[in-house]
């Protein structure tokens, strides 16, 4: 299987699947095509119809979207619980939840980008990015209450859905967003994982600086800067 992804520093839709096939140990060959370079687009091309990153390469089989590369990846290893392997209603929860991060949450991904090699001052907080912390908060905390048990994940143990989620974790960490004690243990327990702390690892010693994505906000602590991650 072969995966091919963006910037582990600022690609949140790469980092999805990927943390899919890490977690549940699926073997896969990795290729970061860097963004905003001469050739981004045209090796991007090379793999995907949409010009656009992630996209899973398995035999015959091309896959685009984040979310389908998980759907397929779940169908694919059926036994590996990459959703929940509990009853049918936790297993439409995290479908549903993971299917509204991919449509959702806008106004918090425009305002605040992933970066996971800084750390900003709080921005001015719209009335929309506060709706999205709110509704993230309330899907968390509901989830995590009806399907959580004495787990740390939102369905106890590390699924699909804690992978939708895991960039907009990194996104209220980064931009410092006030968040209620519950929401902060949840985040404590991605942001802790050994298979996102692998990728941060690799993103912090990524070579790329995307000045247009780091604009605009004030860094108070760099990360890259002789960071071991
Ligand atoms: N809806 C897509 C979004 C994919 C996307 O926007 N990918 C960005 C990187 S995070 C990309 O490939 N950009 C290419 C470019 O900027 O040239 C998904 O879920 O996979």
């Amino acid at each position: 299987m072969h995966l091919i992804i963006a910037n582990k520093l600022y690609s949140s839709w790469s980092m999805r699947p990927w943390l899919v096939m890490r977690a549940a140990g699926i073997a896969f060959e990795e290729t970061v095509v860097p963004l905003r370079q001469a050739d981004t687009k045209e090796r991007i091309r090379r793999y995907s119809p949409t010009g656009l990153v992630p996209v899973l390469i398995d035999g015959d089989a091309v896959v685009w979207e984040s979310l389908a590369i998980i759907s397929y990846l779940a169908d694919r290893f059926s036994g590996k619980g990459i959703f929940p392997a509990g009853s049918n209603a936790a297993r439409a929860h995290a479908k549903a939840i993971s299917v509204e991060m991919h449509g959702g949450f806008r106004a918090l991904r425009q305002a605040c980008p992933m970066n996971l090699g800084k750390r900003f001052a709080t921005p001015a907080i719209s009335d929309e990015v506060q709706a999205d912390v709110a509704r993230l908060e309330f899907i968390w905390r509901d989830t995590r209450q009806r399907f959580g048990g004495s787990g740390g994940y939102l369905f106890g143990d590390f699924s699909a859905a804690d992978a939708m989620y895991a960039p907009v974790v990194t996104r209220l960490d980064t931009y410092q967003l006030p968040v209620a004690d519950d929401t902060r243990t949840y985040m404590d327990t991605v942001l802790s994982d050994p298979v996102f702390l692998e990728w941060k690892h690799a993103a912090l010693h990524e070579p790329w600086t995307i000045e247009a994505y780091e604009e605009g906000h004030r860094a108070i602590e760099d990360y890259r800067a002789g960071s071991a991650g």
